[in-house]
């Protein structure tokens, strides 16, 4: 198969769900020296983005979704310890979960790998994560960023509640705080008063290590 005949492959088999073909031509376009980045970004996002438009249009329901995220999440698992493949230091502690109320991870599992990529020792907590949750895991790890991620605008005003739970645990000046997901805008990044935010996996990665630097060169008062 050609590396073009590949990547539609991807594409049309991550749209129907079929998760063993989406790890078989996975498998196919490393072996022919394909790079991991070319499969995930020129085929398998832009199929669920295109899942996601045919469940806007009701063409598409739930199971169809849950079937192609899981065999994007298959597909995903084979490439993470390529795309996570990286011979830097550790540079910095990163927190991540899914606000509570929320099941949405392939978007958070990328950030992650991108994360770990780039030198960050990450902690995932998961899916559904309590804001009591993220604060004691605060306190246990000291991480230097959390991220919320929130992939419906249902579960978004979940940042404000996390907001709230830092305040109140007087851990807000100790960490700084990310958020993101499908829904979240700048805009409603700065209104929960949030550090920062960013649109994608690789913007995160960005955004992350200038926030990290801004926060080790500030003196301590
Ligand atoms: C797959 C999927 C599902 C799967 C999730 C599987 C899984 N394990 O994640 C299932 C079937 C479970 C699901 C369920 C539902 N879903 Co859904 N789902 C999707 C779909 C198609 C893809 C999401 C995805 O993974 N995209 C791929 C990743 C890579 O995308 P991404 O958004 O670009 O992620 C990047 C950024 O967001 C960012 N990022 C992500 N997290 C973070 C965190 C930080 C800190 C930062 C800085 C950045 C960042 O970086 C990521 C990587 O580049 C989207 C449609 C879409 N296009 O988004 C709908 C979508 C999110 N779902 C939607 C809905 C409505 C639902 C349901 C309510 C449906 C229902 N009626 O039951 C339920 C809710 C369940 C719940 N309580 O959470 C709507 C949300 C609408 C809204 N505005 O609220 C969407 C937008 C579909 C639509 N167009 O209507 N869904």
């Amino acid at each position: 198969m050609t590396p073009e005949e590949i990547l539609q492959g991807l594409y049309d088999e991550t749209l129907v769900g079929n998760a063993p073909r989406v790890l078989e031509l996975t498998e196919e376009g490393l072996a022919t020296g394909m790079e991991p980045q070319t499969l995930l970004f020129d085929a398998l996002i832009p199929s669920l983005e295109e899942v996601g438009a045919r469940f806007e249009r009701g063409d598409f329901f739930v199971p169809e979704m849950l079937i192609a995220g899981r065999a994007m999440a298959g597909a995903m698992e084979r490439l993470r310890p390529l795309l996570a493949e990286t011979g830097v230091q550790t540079i910095g502690k990163f927190l991540m979960g899914t606000v509570k109320g929320d099941v949405h991870d392939i978007g958070k599992n990328l950030v992650n790998i991108m994360l770990e990529g780039a030198g960050f020792e990450v902690i995932d907590l998961g899916v559904q994560v309590a804001p009591e949750k993220f604060v004691s895991a605060i306190q246990e790890h000291q991480p230097d960023i959390v991220g919320f991620s929130a992939f419906l605008t249902t579960t978004m005003p979940m940042f404000k509640a996390n907001m709230n739970a830092l305040e109140k645990a007087g851990l807000r000046d100790s960490v700084v705080v990310m958020v993101g997901g499908a829904p979240v805008t700048q805009e409603y990044a700065d209104a929960v008063g949030a550090d920062g935010y960013a649109a994608d996996a690789s913007a995160t990665v960005k955004k992350a290590k200038a926030l990290l630097h801004e926060k080790r060169s500030k003196v301590p008062a």
